[in-house]
């Protein structure tokens, strides 16, 4: 990553990383330390988690939920995860195996949901069925199933492996839509309420390059393929953007984030929605602001579909149809 006669800023040893939002190059041993002191600023600073929380990490066998379940564990937490087989053809079959790995070679606990065999759909089936773009019934199936494997389990924390550049991107879009509701929840933290589990970021202080060099050092296996449902997708447009700007100007990525956070957020405090129009949904229990929950219409219309796979759903595009 980094020419070999590059020093570490702290022990002039040879350098394997090069990060210039630190103006500094590092060895592995200080690049693994800088991302701890990282991690354990996000998780103090924010309140993220306290030492007897019981922890479900939302795993999905790529670099960073891999690097968040490391880390935690490595800080003396009890981790475990859920891992949700999501039916988009072998780009899940891959993940799924590097999930299982990671958990058996380091003796951890991987719960698993598989969308097909448990609720009789995959993803690709239920892009077509609703008409919307995959992520969006991906999204609401994930977000129900995690939600509802920590509160069923006993666990008191979510965790998911959003890094840095994930939370900006989604910033830079909420911003350049002024979407005030969304900008008012895009906080690390969320708190536990009405019938949602506490939900936490403990990688946004790390970007995407990190993770991906955390999991590489720590001899970490990850998928490395994106998902092959996310070509076009508008959150992959604000990363390049992000990234041309961070380019010539190291640090404007966590600098657009962190401030946000730490003084733009505080002033949105009373845009928050307390979630007091929530009830239970009809069929399932689980919170939502309409009769049926967004997972129990997925369901029920997706069910209903024949399957569709991942090949005939991006047709010869390679995208969404
Ligand atoms: S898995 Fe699902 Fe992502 Fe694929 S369909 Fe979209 S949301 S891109 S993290
Ligand atoms: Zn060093
Ligand atoms: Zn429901």
């Amino acid at each position: 990553m980094v020419a070999s006669h590059s020093k570490c800023r702290v022990c002039k040893g040879p350098a394997v990383i090069d990060l210039p939002r630190h103006n500094a190059k590092f060895c592995a041993h200080h690049f693994l330390e800088l991302c701890r002191r990282q991690v354990v600023k996000a998780i103090d600073g924010f309140g993220m988690l306290r030492r007897d929380d019981r922890i479900l990490v939302a795993v999905s066998g790529g670099k960073d939920s891999l690097a968040a379940w490391d880390l935690l564990v490595e800080l003396g937490y009890q981790a475990d995860g859920l891992y949700v087989g999501l039916g988009i053809g072998d780009y899940s079959d891959v993940s799924g195996q590097y999930a299982t790995a990671f958990a058996a070679e380091r003796g951890l606990t991987l719960h698993t949901v598989d969308l097909r065999q448990e609720y009789g759909y995959d993803i690709p089936t239920a892009a077509r069925a609703t008409r919307r773009v995959p992520c969006s019934a991906c999204g609401a199936s994930k977000r129900h199933l995690f939600d509802r494997a920590a509160l069923d389990g006993g666990y008191t924390v979510l965790v998911t492996g959003h890094n840095l550049d994930d939370e900006a991107a989604v910033l830079f879009g909420n911003t350049l839509r002024w979407d005030v509701p969304y900008l008012a929840r895009q906080l690390p933290v969320l708190a536990a309420r009405h019938g949602f589990p506490k939900k936490v970021k403990p990688l946004c202080r790390l970007t995407e390059r990190e993770t991906a060099a955390w999991c590489v050092v720590r001899g970490i296996d990850y998928l490395v393929e994106e998902c092959p449902m996310a070509a076009g997708n508008r959150h992959l447009a604000y990363k390049a953007a992000l990234n041309a700007i961070e380019e010539q100007s190291p640090g404007t990525k966590a600098s657009f984030y962190l401030n946000f956070i730490e003084r733009m957020a505080p002033l949105l405090a009373g845009e928050r929605a307390e979630g007091d129009d929530l009830h239970p949904c009809q069929r399932c229990g689980a919170p939502t602001t309409g009769e049926i929950c967004a997972f129990c219409r997925v369901v029920e219309k997706s069910a209903a579909h024949e399957p569709v796979s991942v090949e005939v759903l991006l047709g010869r595009k390679g995208r969404v149809a």
